[in-house]
């Protein structure tokens, strides 16, 4: 090599290795990730998987610590987005429920009995939809690394099996403080009050409230609710996906070489956890079947008796869509229809 050349080429290798030093000295020494839930479960567990792949992958370079049952939230879950997008909170593995008082949008999956299915909801998330849904939270300032799944929302209480929309008259049902879910449970006969799932945990053993509504495995197992509620009412009249995402601003800050370190950590959580949350519930009585040796008396409704709440809610879907945006939802809705006429053929049950 010439001097000439040997000295450009020096050069330019010093000019990369200062501006990587420069931006890993940038980094924080330790990136807060919030979670609603506790350690237990797949949501918590796949938050200490990706920190422990993140880590892996970006060499210790980057250091995420979960913090769990909703420590980062300044007082409301539903604070969570505009708390990344301010970047306070650096990562977090967050409900979409908790996410659409910022991003009306997301109340696409709060839209009552809008999924049928698992099926249907994986084509809207890893199709169009969900990729524009990505780029409309990246917008706000939240960069979507991964879809992950709290799950199909079931009703819990402490007073009477709920098989029709009568017997859901009077039940004090504790909700997330997001509008949507106010409307769907004043319209199928409840009363609704919005609370923190933190604080909804001690109504429940106190008795002033009656009922909630969360998924099996991510949520009911894990808190023992069969301790606070006898009775559990299958009807997956909402799902609840969970976006893995990070704060836009801290994101810019990653070099190109952790950035695709930390998406391969993400992707590989990601799949795990969806796998997790589904166990027992996909092609599976397991689930319910735990929630009956804890002594839970289990309703799973027929499409018939499902056909008496979607009646109630009519309302506050059209409603609801006009908030998200039709266009979107009516998107939604071909691929969903797609994914049921598409559907192998199972053998009917009774
Ligand atoms: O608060 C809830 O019900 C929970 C844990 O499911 C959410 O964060 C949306």
């Amino acid at each position: 090599m010439k001097g000439k050349t040997f000295f450009s080429v020096w050069l330019v290798f010093l000019f990369f290795f200062v501006v990587s030093t420069a931006f890993s000295t940038n980094y924080k020494p330790e990136y807060k990730m919030s979670i609603v839930v506790g350690p237990t479960g797949p949501w918590g567990e796949a938050a200490a998987r990706f920190s422990e792949l993140v880590k892996k992958y970006t060499e210790g370079r980057v250091n995420i610590k979960p913090y769990y049952s909703g420590q980062l939230f300044a007082g409301k879950q539903t604070n969570e987005f505009m708390l990344m997008k301010q970047g306070v909170i650096d990562f977090a593995a967050g409900s979409t429920i908790n996410w659409s008082t910022t991003v009306k949008e997301l109340n696409l999956f709060s839209l009552p009995f809008f999924f049928p299915d698992y099926r249907a909801l994986d084509a809207i998330e890893y199709g169009e939809v969900g990729k524009r849904l990505f780029a409309i939270i990246e917008e706000k300032g939240v960069v979507g690394l991964g879809w992950q799944e709290n799950g199909f929302r079931e009703l819990t209480n402490s007073k009477r099996p709920v098989k029709k929309p009568e017997d859901l008259e009077g039940l004090k049902i504790r909700v997330v403080g997001s509008p949507i879910f106010i409307d769907t449970f004043k319209a199928m006969g409840a009363n609704p009050v919005s609370m923190n799932w933190g604080e909804a945990l001690s109504a429940f053993q106190q008795g002033t409230v009656d009922g909630q509504e969360n998924p099996v495995i991510s949520v009911i197992i894990p808190y023992k609710l069969w301790q606070v509620h006898k009775y559990i009412t299958s009807w997956k009249y909402a799902i609840d996906p969970i976006i893995l995402g990070v704060s836009k601003q801290v994101w810019d800050t990653f070099t190109p070489r952790d950035k695709e370190a930390i998406k391969k950590a993400a992707q590989e959580a990601s799949t795990w956890q969806k796998k997790a949350a589904r166990e027992g519930l996909e092609g599976s009585t397991e689930a319910f079947d735990r929630l009956k040796k804890e002594g839970m008396e289990v309703t799973i409704l027929t499409p018939q008796q499902l056909r008496a709440f979607k009646d109630k809610t009519k309302s506050v879907y059209s409603k609801w869509v006009a908030e998200i945006g039709e266009e979107l939802v009516q998107t939604a809705e071909k691929e969903v229809t797609r994914t049921v006429k598409e559907q192998p053929r199972a053998p009917q049950k009774k």
